[in-house]
Formats: C-alpha cells, sequence, structure tokens
C-alpha cells in the first residue's frame, strides 16, 4: 500500500445551467478531459483511466450522464466533490509522486455502486521506495481459511468491567496484553486463551477473563478513532454489513453484477452474503490484522470491495477497531 500521499491540489469550479455549460466548455478545452459518470450498469466512469505525467496538472470537467454521484480520490483526505446531471464542475489535480490512484464514486447510486471507481496513472521517475507488506502477510496469516470461534463469552464482555479488573492487576505479563502489537496479531479469542492458561490469572472467572479481553482491545482504539469509523461504515459499509453489523444492509440481498476475468460486466450472480459483525463466531475469531486484510485486500470476487486504495492504514485500522464494538461494550470515557 501507497504510505507517502501525493499532495493533490484540487481546485474546483463549479458551473451550472446552460450558458455557464457552454463557457464552462470553451474555457476547459485548453489541455482538460471530460469525465462522465454513470451508473457502473451503463459503463461507470468514462474514459476510466487516466494517465498524467508528475507535476502535471490534470484538468477534469466532471459530469453526470444519469444521477448525481460523487468524485474523490483514494487515500488523499480531499473533499468529494458532487457530479451533478447536467452541471460541470472544473476541477485541476497536481501529483507530485508517481504511482497509480483509485477515483471513485462517493454517492451511493445503485446497487453495484462501490464498483465505480477508475485510475489516474501518473508517470515519472519514482524515488526508491520499500513496501512494506501489510500486517496479515508479515505474520502469515491465511485470511481466507474458514475459521469459526470455539470459546466465546456467555454475556457481551465490557470492557469497563475489564478495565476495573486490570487496574488492580499487578502480573508480570501485562505490559504485552496490552501492548499494540498483541491486539494487532491475537484474535480475541487467542487473547482469552492466553489470559485463562496465564497461572496469575487463575483465580478469575472465565466472564471477568472475557472482560478482559474487551479492555485490551478498548484500549487500543481511541473515541476519536471510533467516531471517524462510524461515520466511515455508515457511508461505505452499512449498505451491505447492517446499519448495526448483522449482515443485513439494505444492499445485502441484492443481484449484483460480479466483474469477470475480462473486467466486463456480468449480472445475475448472487452475492455471498454479507459478513455478519454480530456473530461471536465470526469475529471473536478474527485478529484485527486478518480483519485489515480483509478491508484492504476485499473479498475476491465475493462481493466485499477492496477498500486499501481508497482509505489509509489509520482508517483501516480505525475500521477494524470499530467492528469489534459490536462484540464489546465500549470502554466510556
Ligand atoms: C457491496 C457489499 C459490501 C460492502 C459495501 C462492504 N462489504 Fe464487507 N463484506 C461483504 C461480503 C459479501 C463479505 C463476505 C465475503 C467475504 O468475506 O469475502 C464481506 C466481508 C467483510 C469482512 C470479513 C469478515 C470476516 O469475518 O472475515 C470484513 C472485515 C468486512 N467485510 C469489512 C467491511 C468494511 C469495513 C466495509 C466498508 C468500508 C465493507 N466491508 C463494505 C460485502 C460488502
Ligand atoms: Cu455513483
Amino acid at each position: 500500500m501507497k504510505e507517502t500521499f501525493a499532495r493533490i491540489f484540487a481546485v474546483v469550479l463549479i458551473l451550472g445551467g446552460t450558458f455557464t455549460i457552454g463557457f464552462a466548455w470553451w474555457f476547459g478545452r485548453l489541455d482538460s478531459i471530460t469525465l462522465h459518470a454513470r451508473m457502473p450498469e451503463a459503463g461507470g466512469w468514462m474514459p476510466g483511466d487516466l494517465t498524467i505525467a508528475i507535476n502535471q496538472p490534470l484538468r477534469l470537467r466532471l459530469t453526470s450522464d444519469d444521477v448525481m454521484h460523487g468524485f474523490a480520490i483514494g487515500q488523499s483526505g480531499q473533499p468529494a466533490v458532487d457530479v451533478k446531471p447536467g452541471e460541470i464542475a472544473d476541477i485541476t489535480l497536481n501529483f507530485d509522486q508517481p504511482g497509480t490512484y483509485t477515483f471513485y464514486c462517493t454517492r451511493w447510486c445503485g446497487a453495484n455502486h462501490w464498483r465505480m471507481r477508475g485510475t489516474i496513472t501518473v508517470t515519472g521517475d519514482a524515488p526508491e521506495q520499500t513496501v512494506t507488506p501489510p500486517l496479515y502477510a508479515q505474520l502469515g496469516l491465511d485470511i481466507d481459511a474458514p475459521r469459526e470461534a470455539e470459546t466465546v463469552s456467555e454475556e457481551q464482555p465490557s470492557a469497563l468491567r475489564g478495565r476495573k479488573l486490570f487496574d488492580q492487576l499487578s502480573i508480570t505479563n501485562l505490559p504485552t496484553y496490552l501492548s499494540p502489537d498483541y491486539y494487532r496479531s491475537h484474535s480475541p479469542e487467542q487473547a482469552w486463551q492466553d489470559l485463562r492458561d496465564d497461572p496469575e490469572l487463575g483465580s478469575y472467572s472465565d466472564q471477568q477473563l472475557w472482560n478482559a479481553v474487551a479492555y485490551i482491545w478498548g484500549s487500543n482504539t481511541t473515541p476519536e478513532a471510533l467516531s471517524i469509523a462510524r461515520e466511515l461504515y455508515a457511508q461505505n459499509c452499512a449498505a451491505c454489513h447492517g446499519e448495526s453489523g448483522g449482515g443485513d444492509g439494505v444492499f445485502s440481498g441484492e443481484q449484483v453484477n460480479i466483474q469477470d476475468e475480462a473486467g466486463g460486466m456480468s449480472s445475475g450472480h448472487q452475492i455471498v452474503s454479507p459478513a455478519d459483525f454480530t456473530n461471536p463466531e465470526q469475529i471473536l475469531s478474527a485478529a484485527p490484522a486478518l480483519l485489515q486484510g480483509k478491508i484492504i485486500r476485499g473479498g475476491m470476487g465475493t462481493g466485499m470491495p477492496m477498500w486499501g486504495v481508497i482509505f489509509t492504514e489509520d482508517q483501516t485500522w480505525a475500521l477494524v477497531s470499530y467492528l469489534y464494538t459490536f462484540q464489546f461494550e465500549e470502554v466510556p470515557k
């Protein structure tokens, strides 16, 4: 994943009405590209792949041929630009790093909305860059292996009660359990097992140890990260995974089009149902690194989009910590 973000200077000029479209047409003729937005079924972005040299301004005239869409560039942090039918939004982008950037639609324009993506290839000499593989690959996790937690908690684990427990503890391994490395590489079930096997915790009940696990998870995120993730989730995930994580979003039962090998669309495939984040067997068996891997890479044809090109690394970790809140009571601050 790209760690260095190109600075993208977007100058947005939104023009409405017939007269201004004429003006924009004239004004935009100099080296500009008209980028048409259409629902994915009707072709998506046209053109879908753009190329520009490094430090060369890319002038785009965005317009929609059907409904309202949105235009944004993945990992850039730039606000999205509305793309309205019959109007032109004139934007100028500047890339000071070579590479491939993904642009995408930010408005739920239909069941295939999230397939509305395109690329901008920025050519030029790239400085020597060391690419760090995602954590799941570093840890050698097989993110496609079937999994199911064998041990789950009887009641919803409470991070608050877990904190009370940890506050009075002085066990040798406490710093390890609370470290970010431990959290990211262990599933809640594995963490629970480690606590259960810890002789210094022998006198605590199974439920108390589940509360401790919830506390480890809660202490590895922040209210700020969770609120960013809540927004990202509502905007990008809830339509499939459901507002409250149950896998029952409005598009969960839709017949969607699966992109075939050649990149064309074949319609009528039934997708795998979206993961249910409220199911303890499913989520308590997954380490943060595994869930992050799935978010970055996507489901490879199952209907789970690939988000690595869209979100920053911090955003993917925030989303991961948010997904566990469908299991654990959050730590109130
Ligand atoms: C178009 C529907 C759709 C959207 C939108 C979507 N997902 Fe998914 N997601 C799925 C499907 C289907 C699966 C199950 C198949 C699979 O795991 O490959 C899945 C699986 C997952 C998994 C794997 C869970 C597990 O237990 O292995 C994670 C994590 C996930 N999604 C997170 C997200 C996040 C975060 C977002 C928003 C940024 C998101 N998804 C948006 C359809 C969707
Ligand atoms: Cu769209």
